[in-house]
């Protein structure tokens, strides 16, 4: 099962941990219900019929894969930076972890970050303008696919960017999805 926990502020190698002392994780409902972050087990050595289905119901036209490794990824040193840094993107961002391994963190509705750490078979769905970043862990190797809606827009707003229509629908749906 996916594992997630509020990270320590301690800004010491970023592929590390970062558990709190002691630690805190945050359970799977939990974390939907605080960042809107959804969740899905996939097996990848069988044919998977939810897979599909969860691709026609979202309309996930596009896929492809991505790998990150520092041999693998050209402009690797950049790229890194560039994930890492803070931002959000007008559209969900889907990724399935075919091999290897990597955390997400995305803030929580009181800024802290929470650390998600993501292996094979691990399917998340990052709404549209929530805030977040991704770093590899110590195993400096992921391999994933990255599914979208029509034509891919990658392009990471980085924060502050408060102002834009994406961030203020999602703390909308939030706060929502909070009183229910
Ligand atoms: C992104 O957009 O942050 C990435 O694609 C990197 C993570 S993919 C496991
Ligand atoms: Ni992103």
């Amino acid at each position: 099962m996916v594992c997630a926990w509020l990270m320590n502020d301690d800004l010491a190698d970023q592929r590390l941990e970062h558990h709190r002392s002691p630690p805190v994780f945050v359970p799977l409902d939990k974390l939907f219900k605080t960042t809107g972050v959804e969740y899905f087990k996939v097996n990848l050595d069988s044919q998977n019929p939810e897979l599909e289905e969860l691709k026609n119901k979202r309309g996930y036209s596009y896929e492809d894969e991505i790998l990150i490794s520092p041999t693998q990824l050209p402009n690797y040193e950049e790229k890194i930076k560039i994930f890492f840094h803070e931002h959000l993107h007008t559209d969900e961002e889907i990724r399935l972890v075919l091999e290897g391994s990597g955390y997400f963190d995305v803030r929580d509705m009181e800024e802290n970050w929470v650390r998600i750490e993501v292996k094979p078979g691990d399917l998340l769905i990052l709404p549209a303008g929530i805030y977040h970043r991704f770093t590899l862990d110590t195993n400096n190797f992921v391999r994933a696919k990255r599914y979208f809606v029509g034509e891919p827009v990658w392009t990471p707003h980085n924060r502050p960017c408060d102002e834009m229509e994406c961030r203020k629908s999602y703390l909308e749906r939030l706060k929502k999805n909070l009183e229910e």
